[in-house]
């Protein structure tokens, strides 16, 4: 069991980097609220950003400070959720999911010199975005990819149509023997900023190429995406979200489709289970958050590393 590697405020979701050498987290920051629990996840009430980082694994955990915050984003209403970092061409990029002012999610994306941020927001949400989970792939050809998208409280199941239907949220899934909501995959405009052409359903099949149902809560996506990419496979990997596993799938394209191939983490102390994978001096980490260090409440969680491998098969395995 490892420790929590931020311990004097509550840290989620970890969306990891190496950026300049170090290991930098761009967390989701829990706050205490007399919010009580409920589907539509409103105790997740954060509002604002910290990054830290770290030089060596185990080393000191250093603290970059608030570096965006509720207040500077003109659209935002409520709830900075899980975000995600990206660099190119010089330039940091911070994509977070927050409410706008009619209460939808959004997604928006600020903008720094340095990893360790502040970074400027843009004023509107990103042109079409929606749901929440931003995370962002940049290939080791330049192109960017934006995947996104959450079940229940993150209301993908409103958008369907394409476009914003409220009344559709109480849909939190179609039947049993219809396909999964799928997650979703943008191509990022080379500036970062903007969509470049259609979002795309990211489709996870199964060994015999079916998507998966509904139904098949163990393994369907739910929320908490993330694509990282080794010896040439693309590894997409997410939340179950009600079953509270972390599961990947491995395709030849970012844009998928995506064959199901395993558990990465079997349910952790809390309700939810969000990650991020990245390789640090020759070695991979998974970095995940429970609720250990507030004694498990859900709405509070600590952010936590661990070490992983892969096996001949491409398998992802935890390291004892
Ligand atoms: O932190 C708020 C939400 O909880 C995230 O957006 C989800 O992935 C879940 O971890």
């Amino acid at each position: 069991m490892s420790e929590p590697l931020i311990k004097h405020i509550y840290t989620a979701d970890p969306s990891a980097h190496v950026f300049e050498n170090k290991i930098y987290i761009y967390p989701s920051h829990d706050v205490e609220t007399d919010i009580q629990d409920n589907d539509n996840g409103d105790q997740y009430a954060m509002n604002d950003y910290h990054v830290f980082s770290l030089d060596k694994v185990g080393g000191e955990v250093t603290d970059h400070g608030v570096v965006l915050a509720q207040a500077d984003v003109p659209w935002v209403s409520k709830q900075l959720w899980a975000p995600d970092a990206a660099f190119k061409d010089g330039k940091y990029y911070l994509y977070f999911p927050a409410r706008d002012k009619e209460g939808a999610f959004r997604i928006g994306v600020a903008v720094g010199d340095s990893p360790q941020g502040p970074f400027q927001p843009d004023p509107e949400p990103i042109p079409g975005s929606y749901s929440i989970d931003p995370a962002c792939f940049v290939d080791d050809d330049g192109k960017a990819y934006l995947y996104f998208g959450g079940i229940w409280g993150g209301q993908l199941q409103c958008w369907t149509t394409g476009k914003y239907d409220a009344k559709a949220y109480s849909n939190m899934e179609a039947s049993g023997d219809s396909p999964a909501l799928l997650p979703r995959v943008a191509v990022l405009e080379d500036g970062m900023r903007t969509i470049n052409g259609d979002i795309k359903e990211l489709a996870i099949l199964d060994v015999d190429g079916k998507l998966l149902h509904s139904s098949d809560h163990d393994r369907r996506f739910f929320e908490a995406a993330w694509m990282h990419k080794k010896d040439g496979t693309y590894y997409f990997s997410y939340s179950t979200g009600d079953t509270h596993y972390l599961c990947y799938a491995t395709g030849d394209s970012p844009l998928g489709p995506f064959t199901y191939r395993g558990r990465i983490l079997e349910p952790v102390l809390g309700w939810t289970t969000h990650h991020s994978i990245v390789e640090f001096q020759g070695k991979w980490y998974l970095f995940y958050h429970d609720c250990s260090l507030s004694g498990g409440v859900n709405h509070l969680r600590s952010v936590k590393m661990r070490e992983i491998y892969y096996n001949d098969s491409g398998e992802i395995k935890l390291s004892p």
